[in-house]
């Protein structure tokens, strides 16, 4: 059976001014660390390379594509590939995607240890609005700025296990994890930024915030018998405060790794994926005990239907 030490590279914030160069670096000395504790798959957070821009409002859309990226690897991650590569962790990574036919998606890739882009996945839950909402305390724009993903939910065999990934909001949704749970996944990467203030609940708090993202991720990986990396950007970013709170829950929905910063911090536990096979023979065996002839909804309906 399969172990892996598995790292997650929370990241302190990105400012508007910061270079892609320059959060390369950052990244680098984070990979440099975790490689240093043996760590062979390493899982940073959503929207890696730059600021969370979706906070800011531009009328024309196009004014915001200098944040996003037309190919990758390019220019500026060819550093942290190669030392991926030279060290032999495999990493993941979110960024904005614009492809060649002009289509925008909030993405994430996966590499195998070579440094080879084995898995991609575009955001399917796009939290926030479309226009200008001057009722929040802030703006959440993605979805104006990006389209659902495409891809769907899919995993892959990296270094003997199950990987999937997932983005941020996704992390909030049963659906997610249930899609991956049904091919096996043994492993979740989840990269998130989460604003510390609820835009429409000022007074809601932080507490609660970290509570309902420990609280999402311990159930999905318990009701699926996997472990799941949630890895945030935190602190303050231009002008914005970004929660932090990342963690690596086990298949028992047990919290084996957790950060106590807002800033670039590597947080590691080592993995036996062993732990998943319990859960999915047993209570969570899906051949045995899903019972799909009830599950109509939940494919087919996305609003409640209340009767009268
Ligand atoms: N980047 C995100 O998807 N953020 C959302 C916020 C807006 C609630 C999240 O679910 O954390």
């Amino acid at each position: 059976m399969t172990t892996m030490i598995l790292g997650g590279a929370q990241m302190g914030p990105i400012q508007q001014a910061d270079s892609r160069a320059a959060v390369v670096a950052r990244m680098v000395d984070l990979l440099r660390a975790a490689h240093a504790k043996g760590v062979t798959m390493l899982v940073y957070p959503e929207l890696a390379l730059t600021t969370f821009f979706p906070r800011w409002y531009a009328e024309d859309r196009a004014e915001m594509d200098h944040w996003f990226e037309t190919e990758m690897p390019n220019g500026a991650t060819a550093p942290l590939f190669d030392l991926a590569r030279d060290l032999g962790v495999a990493i993941t990574f979110g960024y904005a995607e614009l492809t060649p036919e002009g289509r925008h998606f909030n993405t994430s890739i996966l590499t195998n240890r070579q440094g080879e882009i084995v898995g991609k996945y575009r955001k399917v839950h796009l939290p926030g609005h479309v226009e200008l909402d001057p009722d929040r305390t802030h703006q959440h724009l993605e979805k104006r700025y990006f389209e659902p993903g495409d891809l769907g939910f899919n995993v892959w065999r990296n270094g003997g296990v199950v990987m999937g990934m997932a983005i941020c909001n996704d992390r909030r949704w049963p659906e997610t994890y249930r899609e991956l749970g049904l091919q096996g996944v043994e492993l979740v990467t989840i990269g998130y930024n989460t604003p510390s203030v609820n835009s429409q609940l000022g007074d809601e708090g932080l507490a609660q915030r970290l509570f309902h993202s420990d609280l999402v991720m311990q159930a999905g990986a318990y009701q699926n018998a996997t472990f799941v990396a949630g890895i945030a950007k935190a602190g303050l970013e231009d002008g914005h405060h970004l929660m932090g709170g990342s963690i690596i829950v086990d298949p028992n929905g047990m919290v084996i790794a957790r950060a106590d910063t807002e800033d670039d911090e590597l947080i590691v536990a080592d993995c036996d994926f062993a732990l998943c096979a319990f859960g999915k023979a047993t209570v969570f065996d899906f051949a045995r005990h899903r019972r799909i002839e009830h599950y109509t909804r939940t494919g087919t309906q996305t609003a409640a239907i209340v009767p009268r």
